[in-house]
């Protein structure tokens, strides 16, 4: 692959256009890009231009280790509230029979099915069922810590929370701070989607906006919580609109430093109220991680979501910025699969993920949802994992 070997040094001086070369002399100071030349990046920057560079840019950050967790996913519900026109997965209330509702026992079930297994963290979110609200989300995280304390769990995206913490009539301060006491120690990214208003009143107009999405990924950090952050690309927004989104993410974390990763999340078209907008090349999928890794400097990590992307193209995306491939999820996830996915039935085991990184010569390293080292499976024999039941 030319930009795991390009050097972007060679590259960028051999750039006959003087505003890109000048962006690519920026990068390699470690100098800040602005949103204007973010926009030149994908207006004119090339693929090996924005690769090399990116590539160039996560070995600074994270050397030649590409990390992974153990974790699993638990969906409550896929009844909504919300008509998120991208959305392929959620019935609406109305509908509530053709979709699934877990009771509080059910999903500690899922949890005791892991007992003895090395998982991390627990990944809770679904719909927004107007009946699970936030007694119930504090209980199911109370009973959930109180039967494995060493998980961590991660749940909930900020259109869940505002709408739990909407119903309870709490602000959102009060909400997170019953949340994080209850035992919730992280947030995923998801329900980002693309800040702007002009699009995001296109494609899920009747959700949290740009403002209450940050605000409670605000709130969540100054409780000393880390979140991620997601943007689903590829539909109906403009470059520009890319730019403006990660901008926004980009001015919350110089203010609290919470996000750990960002994860462009490609929209998938099958099954949903835009079937018609055609799906991103692969070429543009890898120029977005690139300019991603490029526009994002203040976050650490940059993860690319294997389920959505397809496993091989995930590998890919390592020679354009992504340093995180998510982890070993089993085929519990079902929000991708119903939109059209390559992986139908997400499920990777630990030595099918090692295999992936090092087939490109990555180091596999195993993180906690904190990104603390579990173990890293560089000098590790993968003919030894394969035969490992833990491992399988
Ligand atoms: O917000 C829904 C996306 C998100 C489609 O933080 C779609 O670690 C593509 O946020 N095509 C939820 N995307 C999932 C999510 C997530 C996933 C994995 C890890 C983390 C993390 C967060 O899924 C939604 C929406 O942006 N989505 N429908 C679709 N048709
Ligand atoms: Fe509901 Fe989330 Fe689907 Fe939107 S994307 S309809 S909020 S489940």
């Amino acid at each position: 692959m030319f930009t795991v070997s390009a050097d972007p040094k060679t590259i960028v001086s051999a750039t006959a256009d003087p505003y890109l070369k000048n962006i690519g002399d920026k990068i390699l100071a470690g100098e800040r890009i602005t949103a204007d030349e973010g926009l030149a990046l994908f207006e004119n920057g090339s693929l090996p231009f924005v690769g090399a560079l990116a590539n160039w840019v996560r070995q600074q950050k994270h050397g030649n280790k590409t990390y992974f967790n153990r974790n699993f996913h638990i969906e409550p519900t896929n009844v909504c509230v919300f008509s998120c026109k991208f959305c392929s997965y959620s019935r609406l209330y109305a509908h509530r029979d053709e979709g699934w509702e877990l009771s509080i026992a059910q999903m500690l079930d899922i949890v005791k099915k892991y007992d003895g297994k090395p998982v991390t963290e627990v990944h809770i979110v679904g719909g927004v069922h107007p009946k699970m609200n936030l007694e119930f989300f504090c209980e199911l995280i109370r009973k959930i810590r109180e039967h494995r304390p060493d998980l961590h769990i991660k749940g909930f995206t900020a259109v869940e929370l505002d709408y739990m913490f909407r119903k309870a009539k709490l602000t959102v301060e009060q909400g997170m701070k019953q949340l994080h006491d209850a035992g919730l120690q992280s947030m995923p990214g998801g329900g980002a989607e693309i800040f702007h208003p002009d699009i995001r009143s296109q494609i899920c107009d009747d959700k949290v906006d740009a403002d209450g999405w940050l605000n409670i990924h605000r709130a969540a950090h100054n409780l000393g919580m880390h979140t991620n952050a997601t943007m689903l690309y590829g539909h109906l927004e403009q470059y520009w609109h890319r730019i403006d989104h990660m901008e926004r993410l980009r001015q919350l974390q110089d203010e609290t430093g919470g996000f750990n990763t960002f994860i462009p999340l490609k929209f998938r078209n099958k099954d949903n109220e835009m079937s018609h907008v055609a799906e991103s090349s692969v070429i543009e999928d890898m120029k977005l991680y690139a300019i991603a890794r490029l526009y994002m400097d203040n976050f650490p990590h940059l993860k690319a979501y294997w389920p959505m992307l397809g496993r091989k193209n995930a590998q890919l995306t390592l020679s354009f910025g992504v340093n995180d491939l998510d982890g070993t999820i089993d085929d519990t996830t079902k929000i991708y699969s119903m939109a059209g996915s390559e992986e139908q039935t997400p499920s990777l085991s630990t030595a099918q993920l090692v295999a992936l990184i090092k087939q490109v010569k990555r180091e596999p390293v195993e993180r906690d949802t904190l990104y603390n080292v579990v173990k890293n499976y560089a000098d590790i024999d993968l003919a030894e994992l394969e035969q490992n039941p833990i491992y399988n």
